[in-house]
């Protein structure tokens, strides 16, 4: 078989021709399959779940299967409507007003669930975090929000900095043990006392729903708001690339703390009132393995970085388990190796459909669907009603075949509507009318987009986007570091791996102990993710003139190739 194009597969998709849904496609259209479409009322969490609780054939559904090594669960989508109501509750007891942030700050589990749409139906701002953030991380995100409000459970508030922040006035703390309910709201106790019908709040279709952070080459991480608007994009995606049907049982691998994690993590497949599969606990391939198996998921969505876990997991372990009611794998995060297409090709038969998008996107904008030729190494092609382009820096189109940024024609439904308390930065990202990604790319003869690679420094670890700049701020807050430079070093199974270039401060020698303490510093301070795996001391790190680190000078050399143009270049 011809490995540079695999072509589609017969099956009764949602969209059978690319060209055709294209050519008519219309956003109008699409609203007609939401209740706000006739009411003029408008709330996310009424249309991923309240609308299937109220329908005959559809609320006794299981809504969230949660599967973890110690819980499982299943949560239907009357009493997934049930438990966000009471929420929704004790928030409006606590006063949470129609535009706070609530921040979210726990594992994976039924409760986070029945807290976001619990965030939603008042009218508030969901900000969800990585459960593995540490205090900087965490401190960044609740003072730059402002948020009021914070969900968590007594050990990861040991991880919040509360004395620091002052806007944040009140803290409900999920946990089986006693609470002290002078300080701090009870979760359990208030939600199983509170009604389980609420009003809600009927809100604007450009009213605030969620707040994603993520980081930049430069500066502290960025707050990207979403609007209620974007779940239409979510549910147009659902339908066309995922090609969710009322039967599929569907599980995206995404933590909530990742944008992947909302928008196809808890929107698409519940506006599509799918069975949603949601595993907790930790990654190894038997685990993974097993929750595709036992619960017969039809569809997974998952990341490269897995992916490639699997491939070196081998293919003995596959053939311990059953795969026949996966219909399709998908893809997000980074670019999907061509040899883990074929692995998959082989192994399971399937096809991996890539999907890219951002933060910033909201939803999928380049796709493959089940309806196209792959063609492994390609990102796949615009969804319809989305133009996409590669224009060069004054925001001209570029023809076919030659590199330069990645460009979405301004106005899909999911679009961010602001960077949080940072117009500047908003305005920033476009260019005479085009949204200009950050991605290099090309796109080929018959309109397939290739990557080529990120434009800034930002560094891409297992699908984590991680900023050099929060690193580096970090490692020279260690005693021994006087300065630091951070880059993305490429790696096979991770994509890349941080290493940090640092110098040291007079006093201290370079010894094994001394670089794991400076690791331990950054994972314990920033986050796991976070932490250099490698660490190299220098004299001095390159800088401009103008001070600013020249990572991309550290990277030359660590891979060895020519150090370009260092006119700009300190000493
Ligand atoms: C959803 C998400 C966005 C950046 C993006 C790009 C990289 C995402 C990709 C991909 C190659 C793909 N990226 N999908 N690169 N192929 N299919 O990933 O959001 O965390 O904001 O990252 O990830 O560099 O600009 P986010």
């Amino acid at each position: 078989m011809d490995m540079t194009r695999i072509p589609a597969r017969e099956g009764n998709y949602n969209v059978t021709s690319y060209e055709e849904v294209r050519e008519k496609f219309d956003w109008e259209e699409i609203k007609k399959a939401f209740t706000w479409y006739e009411t003029g009322k408008v709330n996310a969490a009424y249309e991923a779940v309240d609308k299937h609780a109220n329908n005959p054939s559809l609320q006794d559904k299981v809504a969230l299967l949660y599967t973890a090594p110690d819980r499982e669960e299943k949560v239907t989508f009357s009493q997934l409507s049930k438990r966000s109501n009471q929420v929704a509750n004790v928030l409006k007891k606590y006063d949470v007003q129609k535009g706070d942030r609530v921040f979210l700050f726990m594992p994976r589990s039924p409760e986070f669930y029945a807290s976001f749409f619990g965030i939603l139906k008042i009218g508030a701002i969901a900000g969800p975090l990585f459960e593995a953030f540490m205090e900087q991380a965490v401190r960044d995100r609740l003072e730059d929000s402002e948020a009021t409000m914070l969900i968590t459970t007594p050990e990861l508030l040991q991880r919040v900095p509360v004395d620091e922040l002052p806007k944040l006035e009140q803290i409900v703390l999920i946990s089986d043990e006693e609470i002290d309910t002078d300080k701090y709201i009870d979760f359990n106790k208030e939600v199983t006392n509170a009604a389980e019908t609420f009003d809600i709040e009927w809100v604007d279709l450009e009213d605030g729903m969620l707040i994603h952070y993520t980081s930049g080459s430069t500066g502290k991480p960025k707050g990207v708001y979403h609007v209620h608007n974007a779940m239409i994009q979510h549910y147009a995606t659902g339908k066309w690339v995922i090609d969710l049907k009322e039967d599929d049982t569907y599980w995206c691998t995404a933590d909530p703390g990742w944008v992947t994690g909302t928008s196809y993590g808890i929107f698409a497949p519940w506006l599509h009132g799918v069975t949603n599969v949601i595993r907790g606990g930790r990654f190894t391939p038997e685990s993974w393995y097993e929750t595709l198996d036992k619960h017969h998921v039809t569809i997974w969505y998952t990341a490269p970085t897995a992916l490639r876990k699997f491939v070196s997991a081998g293919e003995e372990l596959v053939r311990q388990y059953d795969f026949s009611h996966l219909r399709h794998i998908m893809s997000v995060g980074e670019p999907l190796n061509p040899e883990v297409i074929t692995w998959a090709l082989r192994v399971f038969d399937l096809r991996i459909h890539d999907t890219w998008w951002m933060t910033e996107t909201g939803a999928m904008l380049i796709v493959n669907l089940p309806c196209m030729e792959i063609r492994p190494g390609s990102m796949g092609k615009p969804i319809p009603g989305v133009d996409a382009a590669i224009v060069d820096n004054e925001g001209n189109v570029l023809p076919p075949n030659q590199m330069g940024n990645l460009a979405i024609k301004k106005g899909w439904p999911s679009m961010m509507r602001a960077i949080w308390s940072n117009p500047g930065k908003y305005e920033s990202y476009f260019l005479n009318g085009w949204y200009v990604s950050g991605d290099s790319a090309y796109m080929d003869e018959d309109g397939y987009f290739w990557f080529q690679g990120r434009l800034d420094d930002v560094i891409n670890t297992s699908g984590e986007r991680v900023g050099p700049f929060e690193v580096e701020s970090k490692l020279i807050e260690h005693k021994a570091v006087a300065e630091a430079g951070v880059i993305g070093k490429p790696d096979p199974e991770r994509g890349e791996i941080i290493k940090a270039f640092i110098t040291l401060n007079p006093g201290y020698e370079a010894s094994d102990e001394l670089l794991e303490d400076i690791r331990l510093f950054v994972k314990t301070g920033l986050s796991a993710h976070a932490a250099p795996r490698e660490i190299e001391i220098k004299d001095s790190i390159p800088k401009t003139r103008s001070g600013k680190i020249m990572r991309r000078l550290l990277k030359s050399w660590e891979l060895g190739l020519p150090t370009g143009d260092t006119s700009t270049l300190e000493e």
